[in-house]
């Protein structure tokens, strides 16, 4: 089955982004610069064939910008998650209107499972599911038995010290897999073609393909020479001012 997305969902980043959860110690974003950057990057989303919906800032949720967390969006429908972080919890109210324009079955996952979408990666049918500082076992196990429903196979990754399961793994179609950290030699990931990122350019590890193009965060030039060599055009865009607070380049979008 070949991947082909039509349409993104992103959500503005909001002046409060520079009161976001953060562990990264590089400082508060510039809201200014992240606006710019934020602009980019739906236009790199453009050039990659999607059309893009862009919602309203939410000004009471600081990481409502890293909208990926909220849903998941599959080929056959979308679902609202549980944040398990209880500040950007409510972010979920926010969202089910956007997807039922897209969506005629949208699932949810329930207290007290709690599941961020950053922690689940997409390859066919088949998706990875973190669990991880935000989400448990129980989260897990209800987005599997949602997934059973329509054919598809859900598998429980355990995280040591990432944040998010895509923090540290990108799917590139064909096979491909970016891995990093963590995820190195771990025998879920055996039957992919592993590019490895370098320990210094981590942070690219979360890479956004996109209908055959892959998006790179600026200022990783390893990673993206690696992307290039194994067949795939790139485009680098410059997303530091999300990187301030832990949000790479596939948390600032919804794709489908
Ligand atoms: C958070 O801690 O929730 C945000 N500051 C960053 C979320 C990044 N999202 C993602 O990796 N999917």
């Amino acid at each position: 089955m070949n991947t082909k997305f039509t349409n993104a969902i992103v959500r503005k980043p909001c002046p409060a982004m520079v009161h976001g959860i953060t562990s990264a110690d590089l400082g508060k974003p510039d809201y200014a610069l992240a606006l710019e950057q934020h602009t980019n990057y739906v236009s790199a989303l453009k050039e990659c064939g999607l059309n893009v919906t862009v919602l309203e800032a939410l000004n009471d949720f600081p990481d409502s910008t890293f909208i990926e967390d909220v849903a998941l969006c599959t080929s056959k429908f979308a679902l609202i998650t549980n944040p398990g972080a209880p500040e950007r919890n409510l972010e979920i109210s926010f969202i089910r209107e956007p997807l039922q324009k897209f969506f005629s079955v949208i699932e949810e996952i329930n207290s007290p499972g709690t599941l961020d979408a950053g922690d689940v990666m997409m390859a066919g049918n088949d998706f990875y599911i973190g669990i991880s500082e935000r989400t448990n076992h129980k989260g897990a196990e209800h987005l599997i038995n949602i997934l059973r429903k329509y054919g598809m196979i859900g598998t429980k990754i355990p995280l040591s010290t990432m944040l998010h399961l895509k923090t540290g793994l990108s799917y590139l179609e064909n096979n491909n897999l970016l891995v990093s950290g963590e995820f190195i030699n771990n025998p879920a990931f055996d039957k992919f073609n592993q590019i490895v990122v370098d320990e210094n350019e981590a942070y690219s590890a979360n890479s956004l393909w996109v209908n055959g193009k892959v998006i790179v965060p600026k200022g990783h030039s390893n990673t993206k020479v690696q992307i290039e060599n194994a067949g795939y055009t790139t485009i680098e865009v410059d997303v530091s001012e999300f990187q301030k607070l832990d949000g790479g380049l596939s948390c600032l979008s919804l794709r489908f």
